[in-house]
């Protein structure tokens, strides 16, 4: 069923390549949320930004008087404010192991993803081979189910995508040993609603 469009007077203050405003835009796509989108880059941030956020970082979403960042913040607000479908499931224990996931997610992947963001070519090296190894590890977990750990879109999956969007970007190719992630992968860029989440920026980022 066509996702139904939900009016909406929400902003999104966004990165052209940033993957955690990509995160929000695959929530905000996935929920079939309006928003209007302000495109953000490094050296071109719009001046309200900063009396939105005071670290004038990207994402940020405005909705009516409520200014929020920190991404993970926005994400669980838009699945509270507009509930269907959820990204989170409903029993405390089983957000409280959504949320440690996430951690991890952070952790183990972003981590190393920040760096090659960053850039410096000796860490990237370095970077590169944590990003590799960490996924090739957790192949199993991608091989079982449809989604990350789950029968349904979830958060993470919003979390995971973006950051396996950017895999050849930044000169990753994953081995053989993780065709789970890579079969994981082809099924999420698949969806309508992450196809809608791409930047132009982002969607020339893989061949
Ligand atoms: N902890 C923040 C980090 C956001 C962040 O660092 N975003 C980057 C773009 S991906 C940014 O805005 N960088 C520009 C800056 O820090 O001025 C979050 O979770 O949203």
């Amino acid at each position: 069923m066509a996702a139904v469009s939900k009016r909406s007077v929400m902003t999104l203050y966004s990165g052209q390549t940033c993957p955690l405003s990509h995160r929000i835009r695959f929530v905000l796509a996935e929920k079939g949320i309006t928003a209007d989108i302000v495109p953000v880059s490094g050296d071109n941030k719009p001046e309200e930004l900063l009396d939105l956020n005071p670290y004038g970082t990207v994402p940020t979403l405005v909705d009516r008087d409520l200014a929020l960042y920190g991404t993970k913040i926005i994400a669980e607000y838009l699945d509270e404010r507009f509930p269907h479908p959820p990204l989170m499931p409903v029993d405390p224990v089983s957000r409280a192991k959504a949320r440690l996931v996430l951690y991890r997610i952070e952790k183990d992947w972003y981590g190393p993803l920040d760096r090659l963001i960053e850039g410096g070519e000796t860490d990237a090296e370095g970077a590169r081979k944590a990003l590799i190894e960490s996924l090739t590890a957790s192949n199993e977990l991608f091989a079982n189910m449809p989604y990350f750990l789950s029968e349904d879109l979830s958060i993470m999956d919003c979390a995971v995508a973006p950051l396996l969007w950017r895999l050849p970007h930044y000169g990753i190719e994953l081995p053989e040993q993780a065709q789970a992630v890579l079969d994981y992968a082809e099924r999420i860029f698949a969806l309508d609603s992450f196809q809608r989440s791409l930047t132009d920026a982002e969607r020339v980022m893989r061949p």
